[in-house]
């Protein structure tokens, strides 16, 4: 794991040459070259879940801003470099996507008990900030060390939770086990990168990992456990969900470039809400990622 403006070891690697060339292809190549379900079907299989998740009621999903279990597209994505790496495209109501990006602007970071990048006591919203980078909220990742410690916790948000643990029910009815723990909400302008890295300090590396996409488009380069195999670009729209398990959960990915949604306004634009226009206005122009992971 890494920072958004990090950079990791970059020598001579088939992972870190890709990088380079997705960072530096024009937004229009880059968006011709990255894989999606809805453009190539061919790379991805429908997963039809078992119906045992629908005891999750739609009430349950409304409110926490989602469409009903049964209409949800999941993704098994079969050309990835390695096995494991599913995505479920958008199950998210129009505003289930702004609930969620208005806790991610406001009620995340204004409240002092989560961790971020910025020193404490300033302005942490990105409205009014914009030199926030990351916040960690469950066991609080340690960026030196590389480490999580029991000692270093603050409970995550009630609903952070039961998303988490719907997604994963939906995912794997028989997934008894999943308890989500530790969140890192990553803040990206569209010049922001983060660099190739593998997610392998959490005691438990069994467990799926999610991350969830809000914004802007981020193009997801996904490789294999060491750096020498040849990753491949996917396209993540905002509400898309990522959920990395088996050798997928211990691969190389990273973000090598954020690419402007000219369909965003249709999208997310209109609320209800008069106080939307100021998360408009950050949300239209950044990407937003909220990445969770049991840790024990
Ligand atoms: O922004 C993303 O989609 C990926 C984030 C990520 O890989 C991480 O936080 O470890």
């Amino acid at each position: 794991m890494c920072t958004v403006t990090a950079t990791d070891d970059c020598s001579n690697d088939k992972y870190m040459e890709s990088f380079k060339l997705y960072r530096r292809l024009s937004p229009i190549n880059c968006l011709d070259l990255s894989y999606s379900p809805s453009t190539h079907q061919e790379y991805f299989q429908r997963v039809i879940s078992p119906t045992s998740t629908e005891i999750i009621d739609n009430l349950t999903c409304t409110n926490l801003g989602l469409i009903p279990l049964n209409q949800w597209e999941m993704y098994h994505c079969t050309h990835c470099p390695t096995d494991g790496l599913y995505i479920i495209s958008n199950p998210f109501t129009q505003e289930g996507q702004q609930q969620w990006i208005k806790k991610c602007l406001n009620d995340y970071p204004t409240n002092q008990k989560y961790l971020s990048n910025l020193p404490e006591h300033v302005d942490r919203s990105p409205l009014f900030n914009d030199k926030l980078r990351w916040l960690t909220l469950g066991y609080h990742y340690d960026w030196t060390q590389k480490t999580y410690s029991k000692q270093n916790y603050t409970p995550l948000p009630e609903d952070l939770e039961l998303l988490s643990k719907i997604i994963i029910q939906k995912f794997n009815p028989t997934e008894k086990y999943y308890y989500p723990e530790a969140v890192i909400v990553n803040y990206y302008h569209l010049n922001s990168t983060l660099c190739g890295h593998t997610d392998h300090s959490e005691e438990n590396l069994d467990r799926p990992l999610i991350s969830i996409s809000f914004g802007n488009i981020g193009i997801f380069l996904i490789g294999g456990q060491d750096k020498s195999i040849e990753p491949i670009p996917m396209r993540l729209n905002s509400g898309d969900i990522v959920i990395m398990t088996k050798q997928t959960r211990l691969a190389y990915h990273g973000i090598p470039k954020i690419i402007e949604d000219n369909s965003l306004s249709k999208i997310l634009k209109n609320s209800d809400d008069e106080k939307w226009s100021q998360y408009w206005n950050y949300i239209s122009k950044n990407r937003i990622n909220i990445n969770i992971r049991q840790v024990y």
